[in-house]
């Protein structure tokens, strides 16, 4: 990974590892931008008739928010971030399968992401990030066709991710790395790559659809062409709803690494964590009708979306009882990756059990497009892939750049980001209970003091985020080194230099032990027994220059 820093290198690199610090990059870029749509729309819904902005600019200014964040955001971001960076490393290969096909993945995810970009900023978009027809293919103006074509090129980027991940897991597992010792991230991202192979196909096709309606004008989902409307909802949620687990699914991966190796401890019923990845990729395919119970759908077909959407909460709630079991008894190190993760997994509850009143038809008509949905899927989205993203990037951090971050200031980042996100989430709750519809402008007085509380959480939340830009930078640069297994933690990604050499391993491991075992054998207690040595020189650099 360090041997030659030029711009042609990185531009050209097809090493898993420098193509995660692309993304890294990238990905953060348009959360930036994404953050400063949020931030706009926060601003402007302080006041009953908004602040600066016109109607129309409101409009499109939630809805960049919302794209950027759902498409060029939380979809790539662990997959394609931590994913992979770890991927390979913790199954003892040494790439990826396809490491060119990995490559021109991140280049049609940044000509997505271009085209999207040039689209918000001529014309913009006022759909949605949902795209609903016929609005989306008749009537709305501005740049609504490029934008359509940046969604579509940015799937074709998550397809090549996840077909490089499952070809990666069959084929280049280390000798001895059965599939029941596999980490539980690797089944995750597993589980996450087997719903864009069956998902995003469709959703790639529904937008190109909508694209040929409105360049072409031919009838597919407009009513006035001889289209139908809820086709569009149908086909776009049999992708979204299972995309919702492309963004949760890595994030609750995440979550059992940092938690074996904070407590020191195989993560209770590792199987049944193991299988419920593959569980809830399968319920999250037959649940899409739970977003159009206010459409004339038949009742028996709600009926049966209702039921089977409390079904997915069982394998979710078999990860989080497991957790739980894990934790118990265990000591538990409270580091900032920690602190990120407990707060996932609060967060991830609150968002899983609102998804209930949800699911209910009847709690539901009354919900369904009020900001109490836009609460839940902040709850999840937000709360849990976003959390859980932290947690890997602070637990993964001395891997990835060989550094070390000062940890006070991280655990204040994950304390200020849980409460800020509570603060601005949770009345949203409440206001949407009592009544006030998502995506609206202008709205009755009496909901304006919820809203100020949401903006002024939003602002700590703000704080929560900046935190880390700032000390994470610092590390980087001069930051003190780190070893290789700065946690005590198992796995063969601690087992290496920090940060791995271009092809992760010299020798090729063979692995003799179950993942998570935290007695004895395991090579990286090695590396952990040189750690214990410099323990208190940790803050203090320990610079290879100084070898020389
Ligand atoms: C686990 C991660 C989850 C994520 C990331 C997630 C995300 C979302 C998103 C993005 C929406 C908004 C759709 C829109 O724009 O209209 C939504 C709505 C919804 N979610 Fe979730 N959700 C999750 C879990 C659940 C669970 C566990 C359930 C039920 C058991 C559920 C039930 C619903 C329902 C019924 C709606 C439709 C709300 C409405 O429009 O009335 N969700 N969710
Ligand atoms: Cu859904």
């Amino acid at each position: 990974m360090n041997t030659d820093h030029s711009i042609k290198s990185w531009l050209l690199t097809v090493d898993h590892k420098r193509i995660a610090l692309l993304y890294l990059f990238s990905v953060s870029a348009f959360f930036l931008l994404g953050g400063l749509a949020a931030g706009l729309v926060r601003f402007e819904l302080t006041a009953p008739k908004g602040q600066i902005l016109s109607s129309e600019a409101y409009n499109r200014v939630f809805s960049a928010h919302g794209i950027i964040m759902v498409f060029l955001f939380l979809i790539p971001a662990i997959p394609a971030i931590l994913g992979n960076f770890a991927l390979p490393l913790m199954i003892g290969a040494r790439d990826l399968a396809f490491p060119r096909l990995n490559l021109i993945s991140w280049y049609v995810y940044m000509t997505g992401g271009t085209f999207i970009l040039i689209s918000l900023f001529s014309g913009g978009v006022d759909t949605g990030w949902t795209f609903y027809t016929p609005y989306s293919s008749i009537y709305a103006n501005g740049n609504v066709a490029l934008c359509l074509l940046g969604v579509f090129f940015g799937g074709f980027s998550s397809i090549f991710t996840g077909l490089n991940f499952i070809v990666t897991v069959h084929k280049m597992r280390a000798a001895g790395m059965t599939w029941f010792r596999l980490p539980l991230f690797v089944w995750a991202m597993y589980a996450t790559s087997v719903i864009i192979m069956l998902g995003t196909p469709v959703v790639a096709v529904t937008l190109l659809m909508v694209l040929v309606e409105r360049t072409l004008g031919f009838g597919l989902f407009s009513p006035e062409l001889g289209g139908d409307p809820v086709l569009f909802q149908h086909m776009f949620w049999f992708y979204s709803h299972p995309a919702v687990y492309i963004m949760m699914l890595p994030a609750l991966g995440i979550t059992n690494e940092i938690i074996a190796a904070n407590c020191k401890k195989r993560i209770f019923g590792y199987e049944f964590v193991a299988m419920s990845s593959l569980a809830i990729a399968a319920f999250g395919f037959v649940v899409w009708g739970h977003h159009m119970f206010a459409t004339a759908q038949s009742m028996y077909s709600s009926m049966v979306f209702s039921i089977i959407s409390f079904l997915v909460a069982v394998p979710s709630a078999i990860k989080v009882f497991n957790w739980i079991a894990t934790i118990f008894k265990g000591s538990v190190e409270l580091s900032s990756h920690m602190l990120f993760a407990l707060g996932f997994i609060g967060l991830f509850v609150v968002g899983g059990l609102t998804g209930l009143f949800l699911s209910s038809l009847a709690t539901d008509v009354h919900l369904t497009a009020t900001y109490f949905v836009v609460a839940h899927f902040h709850y999840v989205m937000v709360g849990g892939a976003l959390m859980g993203f932290m947690g890997g990037l602070h637990y993964w951090w001395p891997k990835i750049t060989g550094r070390l971050y000062p940890e006070f200031p991280a655990k204040l980042s994950a304390i200020i980001t849980f409460v800020g996100f509570n603060m601005t989430f949770f009345p949203q709750f409440i206001v949407g209970y009592l009544g006030m519809p998502r995506r609206y402008h202008f709205y009755a007085p009496e909901y304006q003091i919820w809203h100020i509380a949401s903006t002024a959480g939003s602002t700590v939340l703000g704080v929560g985020f900046a935190l880390p830009v700032c000390y994470l930078l610092w590390s980087w640069f001069k930051g003190p080194k780190a070893l290789a297994n700065p946690w005590g933690a198992v796995g063969l990604e601690w087992t290496i230099p920090s940060p791995p050499v271009t092809h992760n391993f010299l020798v090729a491991p063979v692995v003799t032990w179950e993942a998570y075992e935290y007695t004895g054998e395991h090579p990286a207690h090695d590396v952990l027994d040189h750690a214990h040595d410099h323990d208190h020189e940790t803050v203090a650099p320990v610079r290879e220059e100084t070898h020389v």
